[in-house]
Protein backbone atom coordinates (compact mmCIF):
# COMPACT_ATOMS: atom_id res chain seq x y z
CA UNK A 1 0.00 0.00 0.00
CA UNK A 2 2.81 2.76 1.15
CA UNK A 3 4.83 1.72 -2.25
CA UNK A 4 1.67 1.97 -4.25
CA UNK A 5 0.99 5.59 -2.60
CA UNK A 6 4.54 6.97 -3.03
CA UNK A 7 4.09 6.01 -6.78
CA UNK A 8 0.46 8.08 -7.04
CA UNK A 9 2.10 11.01 -5.59
CA UNK A 10 5.35 11.05 -7.98
CA UNK A 11 3.61 10.35 -11.26
CA UNK A 12 1.07 12.98 -10.87
CA UNK A 13 1.88 15.43 -8.53
CA UNK A 14 4.22 16.61 -5.42
CA UNK A 15 1.87 16.47 -3.08
CA UNK A 16 4.23 17.49 -0.14
CA UNK A 17 5.42 20.30 -1.81
CA UNK A 18 2.03 20.83 -2.20
CA UNK A 19 1.19 20.53 1.35
CA UNK A 20 3.68 23.10 2.21
CA UNK A 21 1.74 25.90 0.42
CA UNK A 22 -1.36 24.99 3.28
CA UNK A 23 0.30 26.14 6.63
CA UNK A 24 -3.24 25.46 8.24
CA UNK A 25 -2.49 21.16 7.49
CA UNK A 26 0.49 21.68 9.62
CA UNK A 27 -1.32 20.78 12.94
CA UNK A 28 -2.80 18.92 15.47
CA UNK A 29 -6.38 18.69 16.99
CA UNK A 30 -7.38 16.66 20.08
CA UNK A 31 -3.45 15.91 19.66
CA UNK A 32 -3.91 13.80 16.77
CA UNK A 33 -2.60 15.21 13.10
CA UNK A 34 -5.35 16.77 11.08
CA UNK A 35 -6.81 14.95 8.20
CA UNK A 36 -8.98 17.73 6.60
CA UNK A 37 -11.34 15.97 4.58
CA UNK A 38 -14.23 18.75 4.34
CA UNK A 39 -12.96 20.37 1.17
CA UNK A 40 -16.27 20.20 -0.37
CA UNK A 41 -17.26 22.32 2.34
CA UNK A 42 -14.64 24.57 2.04
CA UNK A 43 -10.97 24.17 0.62
CA UNK A 44 -8.06 25.56 2.50
CA UNK A 45 -5.99 28.59 1.39
CA UNK A 46 -2.68 28.29 0.19
CA UNK A 47 -0.36 31.00 0.65
CA UNK A 48 -0.25 32.62 -2.62
CA UNK A 49 -3.82 33.42 -1.62
CA UNK A 50 -3.07 34.79 1.40
CA UNK A 51 -0.28 36.57 0.54
CA UNK A 52 -2.59 38.09 -2.07
CA UNK A 53 -4.70 39.71 0.55
CA UNK A 54 -2.46 41.02 2.61
CA UNK A 55 -0.34 42.67 0.21
CA UNK A 56 -3.63 44.73 -0.85
CA UNK A 57 -4.52 45.43 2.45
CA UNK A 58 -1.21 46.21 3.57
CA UNK A 59 0.01 48.23 0.14
CA UNK A 60 -3.29 49.07 -2.18
CA UNK A 61 -6.73 49.35 -0.66
CA UNK A 62 -8.69 51.75 -1.74
CA UNK A 63 -12.01 51.55 -2.94
CA UNK A 64 -12.71 50.84 -6.89
CA UNK A 65 -13.98 52.38 -9.70
CA UNK A 66 -14.02 56.22 -7.80
CA UNK A 67 -10.97 57.78 -7.21
CA UNK A 68 -8.32 59.00 -9.06
CA UNK A 69 -5.71 58.85 -7.13
CA UNK A 70 -3.34 56.33 -7.20
CA UNK A 71 -3.74 54.00 -4.54
CA UNK A 72 -7.66 53.68 -5.73
CA UNK A 73 -6.51 53.05 -9.54
CA UNK A 74 -4.31 50.48 -8.49
CA UNK A 75 -6.92 48.59 -6.06
CA UNK A 76 -9.30 48.86 -9.66
CA UNK A 77 -6.28 47.54 -11.81
CA UNK A 78 -6.12 44.65 -9.75
CA UNK A 79 -9.84 44.17 -9.18
CA UNK A 80 -10.00 43.78 -12.82
CA UNK A 81 -6.90 41.99 -13.15
CA UNK A 82 -8.95 39.29 -11.10
CA UNK A 83 -11.99 39.70 -13.26
CA UNK A 84 -10.01 38.87 -16.50
CA UNK A 85 -8.30 36.04 -14.70
CA UNK A 86 -11.98 34.39 -14.01
CA UNK A 87 -12.61 35.48 -17.77
CA UNK A 88 -9.87 33.19 -18.66
CA UNK A 89 -10.20 30.62 -16.41
CA UNK A 90 -13.79 29.54 -17.28
CA UNK A 91 -13.02 30.49 -21.03
CA UNK A 92 -15.72 33.28 -21.48
CA UNK A 93 -15.45 35.44 -24.48
CA UNK A 94 -15.60 38.99 -22.23
CA UNK A 95 -14.33 39.88 -18.81
CA UNK A 96 -17.80 41.74 -19.13
CA UNK A 97 -19.86 38.50 -18.82
CA UNK A 98 -18.22 38.46 -15.37
CA UNK A 99 -19.96 39.24 -12.20
CA UNK A 100 -18.50 39.27 -9.13
CA UNK A 101 -20.57 38.19 -6.02
CA UNK A 102 -20.46 36.90 -2.70
CA UNK A 103 -20.44 33.47 -3.50
CA UNK A 104 -22.52 30.68 -5.68
CA UNK A 105 -25.80 31.38 -3.75
CA UNK A 106 -25.56 34.94 -4.48
CA UNK A 107 -25.10 34.13 -8.33
CA UNK A 108 -27.85 32.17 -8.48
CA UNK A 109 -30.08 34.30 -6.62
CA UNK A 110 -29.11 37.27 -9.31
CA UNK A 111 -30.36 35.20 -12.32
CA UNK A 112 -33.31 33.83 -10.42
CA UNK A 113 -34.40 37.44 -9.14
CA UNK A 114 -33.12 39.50 -12.49
CA UNK A 115 -33.55 37.01 -15.05
CA UNK A 116 -36.43 35.10 -13.30
CA UNK A 117 -38.55 38.35 -13.14
CA UNK A 118 -38.53 38.99 -16.81
CA UNK A 119 -38.38 35.24 -18.16
CA UNK A 120 -40.96 33.48 -16.03
CA UNK A 121 -44.56 34.38 -15.96
CA UNK A 122 -47.76 32.59 -14.89
CA UNK A 123 -48.18 28.76 -16.00
CA UNK A 124 -44.10 28.52 -16.70
CA UNK A 125 -41.90 25.75 -15.91
CA UNK A 126 -38.54 25.95 -14.30
CA UNK A 127 -36.11 22.75 -13.77
CA UNK A 128 -34.07 21.72 -11.17
CA UNK A 129 -32.72 18.24 -10.27
CA UNK A 130 -33.46 16.18 -7.35
CA UNK A 131 -29.58 16.30 -6.40
CA UNK A 132 -29.61 20.22 -6.37
CA UNK A 133 -28.10 21.71 -3.36
CA UNK A 134 -30.74 24.03 -1.48
CA UNK A 135 -28.90 27.37 -2.73
CA UNK A 136 -29.93 26.10 -6.65
CA UNK A 137 -33.35 24.84 -5.24
CA UNK A 138 -34.99 27.57 -3.23
CA UNK A 139 -34.86 30.55 -5.08
CA UNK A 140 -36.31 29.36 -8.40
CA UNK A 141 -39.02 28.02 -5.85
CA UNK A 142 -39.20 31.67 -4.21
CA UNK A 143 -39.37 32.82 -8.23
CA UNK A 144 -42.19 30.01 -9.17
CA UNK A 145 -44.06 31.11 -5.88
CA UNK A 146 -43.79 34.46 -6.94
CA UNK A 147 -44.95 34.47 -10.49
CA UNK A 148 -47.39 31.28 -10.42
CA UNK A 149 -45.01 28.98 -12.15
CA UNK A 150 -44.17 25.36 -11.37
CA UNK A 151 -40.87 23.64 -10.76
CA UNK A 152 -40.07 20.49 -11.84
CA UNK A 153 -37.65 18.33 -10.91
CA UNK A 154 -35.52 15.31 -12.80
CA UNK A 155 -35.57 11.91 -10.64
CA UNK A 156 -32.06 10.47 -10.43
CA UNK A 157 -31.06 6.55 -9.99
CA UNK A 158 -29.90 4.41 -6.98
CA UNK A 159 -26.96 5.43 -8.22
CA UNK A 160 -26.98 9.11 -7.68
CA UNK A 161 -27.13 9.97 -11.92
CA UNK A 162 -29.91 12.15 -13.48
CA UNK A 163 -32.38 10.07 -15.20
CA UNK A 164 -31.93 11.96 -18.75
CA UNK A 165 -34.69 10.44 -20.32
CA UNK A 166 -37.25 11.42 -17.29
CA UNK A 167 -35.76 14.78 -18.11
CA UNK A 168 -35.99 14.90 -22.17
CA UNK A 169 -39.70 14.17 -20.96
CA UNK A 170 -39.68 17.39 -18.66
CA UNK A 171 -39.27 19.70 -21.10
CA UNK A 172 -41.88 21.30 -23.15
CA UNK A 173 -42.26 24.81 -24.90
CA UNK A 174 -43.52 25.85 -21.02
CA UNK A 175 -40.08 25.30 -19.89
CA UNK A 176 -38.09 28.64 -19.38
CA UNK A 177 -34.87 27.66 -17.18
CA UNK A 178 -33.23 24.95 -16.26
CA UNK A 179 -30.97 24.90 -13.53
CA UNK A 180 -28.87 22.11 -12.47
CA UNK A 181 -25.43 21.29 -11.02
CA UNK A 182 -22.49 20.49 -12.78
CA UNK A 183 -21.28 17.84 -9.62
CA UNK A 184 -23.63 17.41 -6.83
CA UNK A 185 -22.09 18.27 -3.48
CA UNK A 186 -24.22 15.25 -1.68
CA UNK A 187 -23.24 12.56 -3.71
CA UNK A 188 -19.86 13.65 -6.29
CA UNK A 189 -21.92 12.71 -9.56
CA UNK A 190 -20.68 14.61 -12.50
CA UNK A 191 -23.70 15.48 -14.85
CA UNK A 192 -23.32 15.46 -18.86
CA UNK A 193 -24.35 19.21 -18.79
CA UNK A 194 -23.38 19.85 -22.54
CA UNK A 195 -26.10 17.63 -23.42
CA UNK A 196 -28.28 18.95 -20.75
CA UNK A 197 -27.66 22.31 -22.03
CA UNK A 198 -28.35 21.00 -25.68
CA UNK A 199 -31.34 19.91 -24.82
CA UNK A 200 -33.10 22.52 -22.84
CA UNK A 201 -31.89 24.78 -25.81
CA UNK A 202 -33.80 22.71 -28.56
CA UNK A 203 -36.80 23.12 -25.98
CA UNK A 204 -35.90 26.78 -26.24
CA UNK A 205 -34.94 27.25 -22.08
CA UNK A 206 -32.05 28.44 -20.50
CA UNK A 207 -29.47 27.30 -18.62
CA UNK A 208 -28.40 28.04 -15.21
CA UNK A 209 -25.26 26.03 -14.67
CA UNK A 210 -24.31 25.83 -10.79
CA UNK A 211 -20.43 24.65 -10.81
CA UNK A 212 -19.46 25.45 -7.23
CA UNK A 213 -18.31 21.61 -6.74
CA UNK A 214 -17.42 21.52 -10.36
CA UNK A 215 -14.55 24.36 -10.69
CA UNK A 216 -12.08 22.88 -8.24
CA UNK A 217 -11.81 19.37 -9.70
CA UNK A 218 -11.77 19.92 -13.54
CA UNK A 219 -11.22 22.65 -16.39
CA UNK A 220 -14.54 24.15 -17.68
CA UNK A 221 -15.11 26.01 -20.75
CA UNK A 222 -18.65 28.15 -20.54
CA UNK A 223 -18.37 28.46 -24.47
CA UNK A 224 -17.68 24.93 -24.98
CA UNK A 225 -20.51 23.72 -22.85
CA UNK A 226 -22.56 27.11 -24.06
CA UNK A 227 -24.34 27.51 -20.87
CA UNK A 228 -26.17 30.77 -20.33
CA UNK A 229 -24.73 31.18 -16.73
CA UNK A 230 -22.09 29.58 -14.85
CA UNK A 231 -22.08 30.18 -10.70
CA UNK A 232 -19.04 29.28 -8.16
CA UNK A 233 -17.47 30.20 -5.08
CA UNK A 234 -13.85 31.17 -4.48
CA UNK A 235 -13.89 28.96 -1.28
CA UNK A 236 -14.26 26.02 -3.58
CA UNK A 237 -11.33 26.57 -5.29
CA UNK A 238 -8.64 27.35 -2.71
CA UNK A 239 -9.83 31.26 -2.20
CA UNK A 240 -11.23 33.26 0.29
CA UNK A 241 -14.61 33.06 1.71
CA UNK A 242 -17.43 35.95 0.77
CA UNK A 243 -16.75 36.23 -3.00
CA UNK A 244 -17.10 34.06 -6.00
CA UNK A 245 -18.71 34.55 -9.70
CA UNK A 246 -21.59 34.52 -11.97
CA UNK A 247 -20.49 34.32 -15.92
CA UNK A 248 -23.39 35.14 -18.22
CA UNK A 249 -23.94 35.30 -22.05
CA UNK A 250 -23.54 39.05 -22.80
CA UNK A 251 -26.79 39.53 -24.57
CA UNK A 252 -28.36 37.76 -21.49
CA UNK A 253 -27.00 39.91 -18.97
CA UNK A 254 -27.21 43.03 -21.47
CA UNK A 255 -30.91 42.81 -21.64
CA UNK A 256 -31.44 41.67 -18.02
CA UNK A 257 -32.84 44.23 -15.40
CA UNK A 258 -30.24 44.85 -12.37
CA UNK A 259 -31.37 43.25 -8.87
CA UNK A 260 -29.97 45.41 -6.46
CA UNK A 261 -29.76 49.57 -6.65
CA UNK A 262 -26.88 51.43 -4.97
CA UNK A 263 -23.45 52.79 -5.73
CA UNK A 264 -21.45 51.98 -8.89
CA UNK A 265 -24.13 50.46 -10.73
CA UNK A 266 -25.55 53.63 -12.31
CA UNK A 267 -24.64 56.07 -15.09
CA UNK A 268 -26.74 58.83 -13.79
CA UNK A 269 -29.30 59.67 -11.02
CA UNK A 270 -31.94 61.85 -10.59
CA UNK A 271 -34.97 61.63 -8.56
CA UNK A 272 -36.78 61.61 -11.68
CA UNK A 273 -35.16 58.86 -13.54
CA UNK A 274 -31.55 56.52 -13.03
CA UNK A 275 -29.85 55.56 -15.53
CA UNK A 276 -28.07 52.03 -15.14
CA UNK A 277 -24.28 51.02 -15.99
CA UNK A 278 -23.15 48.83 -18.36
CA UNK A 279 -22.05 45.25 -18.17
CA UNK A 280 -20.66 44.33 -15.58
CA UNK A 281 -21.43 47.35 -13.12
CA UNK A 282 -25.12 47.25 -13.53
CA UNK A 283 -25.18 43.67 -11.11
CA UNK A 284 -22.19 44.49 -8.80
CA UNK A 285 -23.84 47.41 -6.53
CA UNK A 286 -22.54 48.75 -3.82
CA UNK A 287 -18.78 48.29 -2.99
CA UNK A 288 -17.38 44.45 -3.30
CA UNK A 289 -15.11 42.53 -1.69
CA UNK A 290 -12.52 43.85 -3.67
CA UNK A 291 -10.05 41.73 -1.80
CA UNK A 292 -12.28 38.76 -2.09
CA UNK A 293 -11.77 39.28 -5.76
CA UNK A 294 -8.07 39.28 -5.81
CA UNK A 295 -7.58 36.90 -3.63
CA UNK A 296 -9.73 34.87 -6.02
CA UNK A 297 -7.72 35.62 -8.65
CA UNK A 298 -4.60 34.61 -6.74
CA UNK A 299 -5.94 30.96 -6.45
CA UNK A 300 -6.88 30.85 -9.67
CA UNK A 301 -3.43 31.46 -10.80
CA UNK A 302 -2.07 29.07 -8.21
CA UNK A 303 -4.14 25.36 -9.41
CA UNK A 304 -3.54 26.92 -12.92
CA UNK A 305 0.07 26.85 -12.25
CA UNK A 306 -0.21 23.31 -11.20
CA UNK A 307 -2.97 22.53 -14.17
CA UNK A 308 -6.54 21.35 -13.60
CA UNK A 309 -5.82 18.48 -16.11
CA UNK A 310 -3.35 17.64 -13.66
CA UNK A 311 -5.65 17.96 -10.38
CA UNK A 312 -8.36 15.80 -11.94
CA UNK A 313 -6.08 13.39 -13.08
CA UNK A 314 -4.38 12.82 -9.79
CA UNK A 315 -7.81 13.38 -7.41
CA UNK A 316 -9.34 10.66 -9.29
CA UNK A 317 -6.70 8.32 -8.02
CA UNK A 318 -7.25 8.81 -4.69
CA UNK A 319 -10.81 8.57 -5.64
CA UNK A 320 -10.82 5.39 -7.07
CA UNK A 321 -7.92 4.36 -3.72
CA UNK A 322 -10.64 5.73 -1.10
CA UNK A 323 -13.66 4.13 -2.96
CA UNK A 324 -11.79 0.85 -2.86
CA UNK A 325 -10.55 1.40 1.03
CA UNK A 326 -13.47 2.68 2.37
CA UNK A 327 -15.14 -0.74 0.51
CA UNK A 328 -13.51 -2.94 2.57
CA UNK A 329 -15.19 -1.11 6.10
CA UNK A 330 -17.53 -3.36 7.47
CA UNK A 331 -21.19 -2.38 7.67
CA UNK A 332 -20.64 0.48 5.27
CA UNK A 333 -22.38 1.49 1.91
CA UNK A 334 -21.15 4.34 -0.19
CA UNK A 335 -24.28 6.90 -0.75
CA UNK A 336 -23.85 7.93 -4.30
CA UNK A 337 -21.70 5.33 -6.88
CA UNK A 338 -21.90 7.39 -10.33
CA UNK A 339 -20.05 6.06 -13.32
CA UNK A 340 -18.82 9.76 -13.72
CA UNK A 341 -17.62 11.15 -10.10
CA UNK A 342 -15.55 13.72 -8.34
CA UNK A 343 -13.37 12.75 -5.16
CA UNK A 344 -16.42 12.71 -2.42
CA UNK A 345 -17.38 9.82 -0.88
CA UNK A 346 -20.75 9.93 0.92
CA UNK A 347 -21.73 6.74 3.05
CA UNK A 348 -23.34 5.78 5.91
CA UNK A 349 -22.06 2.97 8.66
CA UNK A 350 -24.34 0.80 10.02
CA UNK A 351 -25.15 1.29 13.60
CA UNK A 352 -23.64 4.26 13.82
CA UNK A 353 -25.42 7.70 13.08
CA UNK A 354 -23.42 10.06 10.86
CA UNK A 355 -23.02 12.70 13.50
CA UNK A 356 -21.08 10.35 16.15
CA UNK A 357 -19.20 9.09 13.29
CA UNK A 358 -18.47 12.81 12.73
CA UNK A 359 -17.61 13.45 16.40
CA UNK A 360 -15.56 10.42 16.97
CA UNK A 361 -13.57 10.66 13.41
CA UNK A 362 -12.56 14.33 15.09
CA UNK A 363 -10.83 12.62 18.19
CA UNK A 364 -8.87 11.27 15.92
CA UNK A 365 -8.13 14.20 14.15
CA UNK A 366 -9.76 13.37 10.82
CA UNK A 367 -12.58 16.55 10.03
CA UNK A 368 -15.38 15.21 7.42
CA UNK A 369 -18.66 16.87 7.03
CA UNK A 370 -21.94 15.11 8.33
CA UNK A 371 -25.87 16.19 8.10
CA UNK A 372 -27.51 16.70 5.13
CA UNK A 373 -25.38 18.71 3.33
CA UNK A 374 -27.97 21.20 2.32
CA UNK A 375 -29.52 18.79 -0.02
CA UNK A 376 -32.15 17.54 1.76
CA UNK A 377 -33.86 15.96 -1.19
CA UNK A 378 -30.92 13.95 -1.77
CA UNK A 379 -30.99 12.36 1.86
CA UNK A 380 -35.40 11.88 0.75
CA UNK A 381 -33.88 9.85 -2.32
CA UNK A 382 -31.71 7.83 -0.59
CA UNK A 383 -33.80 7.46 2.75
CA UNK A 384 -31.58 8.59 5.25
CA UNK A 385 -31.59 11.39 7.35
CA UNK A 386 -27.82 12.67 7.24
CA UNK A 387 -24.81 10.70 5.95
CA UNK A 388 -21.02 11.24 6.58
CA UNK A 389 -19.07 12.74 3.91
CA UNK A 390 -15.23 12.43 3.32
CA UNK A 391 -14.19 15.20 -0.07
CA UNK A 392 -11.08 15.43 -1.20
CA UNK A 393 -8.36 18.34 -2.31
CA UNK A 394 -5.22 18.74 -3.76
CA UNK A 395 -3.01 18.35 -0.82
CA UNK A 396 -5.00 15.01 0.62
CA UNK A 397 -2.70 11.68 -0.01
CA UNK A 398 -3.66 8.46 0.43
CA UNK A 399 -1.95 8.32 3.88
CA UNK A 400 -4.99 9.73 4.84
CA UNK A 401 -7.66 7.97 3.37
CA UNK A 402 -5.80 5.31 5.88
CA UNK A 403 -5.98 7.60 8.65
CA UNK A 404 -9.83 7.83 7.84
CA UNK A 405 -10.53 4.19 7.25
CA UNK A 406 -8.68 3.33 10.82
CA UNK A 407 -10.62 6.14 12.47
CA UNK A 408 -13.71 4.22 11.10
CA UNK A 409 -12.65 0.88 12.08
CA UNK A 410 -12.06 2.45 15.79
CA UNK A 411 -15.44 4.16 15.89
CA UNK A 412 -17.09 0.85 15.32
CA UNK A 413 -14.91 -0.38 17.76
CA UNK A 414 -16.17 2.10 20.20
CA UNK A 415 -19.81 1.39 19.66
CA UNK A 416 -18.84 -2.56 19.47
CA UNK A 417 -19.34 -3.42 16.58
N1 LIG B 1 -24.04 24.64 -4.88
C1 LIG B 1 -23.35 23.55 -4.53
C2 LIG B 1 -23.33 22.37 -5.44
C3 LIG B 1 -22.66 23.54 -3.30
O1 LIG B 1 -21.98 22.45 -2.97
C4 LIG B 1 -22.70 24.67 -2.47
C5 LIG B 1 -22.05 24.67 -1.11
C6 LIG B 1 -23.40 25.80 -2.92
C7 LIG B 1 -24.05 25.74 -4.12
C8 LIG B 1 -23.45 27.05 -2.13
O2 LIG B 1 -22.20 27.67 -2.15
P1 LIG B 1 -21.94 28.98 -1.30
O3 LIG B 1 -20.47 29.20 -1.43
O4 LIG B 1 -22.74 30.07 -1.92
O5 LIG B 1 -22.36 28.66 0.09
N2 LIG B 1 -21.85 23.40 -0.58
C9 LIG B 1 -21.46 23.11 0.68
C10 LIG B 1 -21.24 21.80 1.12
O6 LIG B 1 -21.33 20.80 0.42
N3 LIG B 1 -20.88 21.83 2.40
O7 LIG B 1 -20.90 23.11 2.82
C11 LIG B 1 -21.25 23.91 1.75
Amino acid sequence: MASESKAMETIHLDIASIREDFPILDQEVHGKKLVYLDSAATCQTPRAVTDALRAFYDKDCANIHRGVYQLSQRATDLYEAARGKVRAFVNAEEASEIIFTRGTTEAINLVASSLGEQLVGSGDEVIVSEMEHHSNIVPWQMLCERKGATLKVIPINDEGELIVEEYERLLSEKTRIVAVGHVSNALGSINPIKDIIRKAHRAGALVLVDGAQAVTHASVDVQDLDCDFYAFSGHKLYGPTGVGALYGKKDLLTSMPPWQGGGDMILSVTFEKTLYAGLPAKFEAGTPNIAGAIGLGAAIDYVSAIGMNRIAEYEQTLLNYATDALGAVPGLSMIGTAAHKVAVCSFELEGLHPHDIGTLLDLEGVAIRTGHHCAQPVMKRFGVPATARASFGIYNTPEEVDALVKALLKAREVFGL
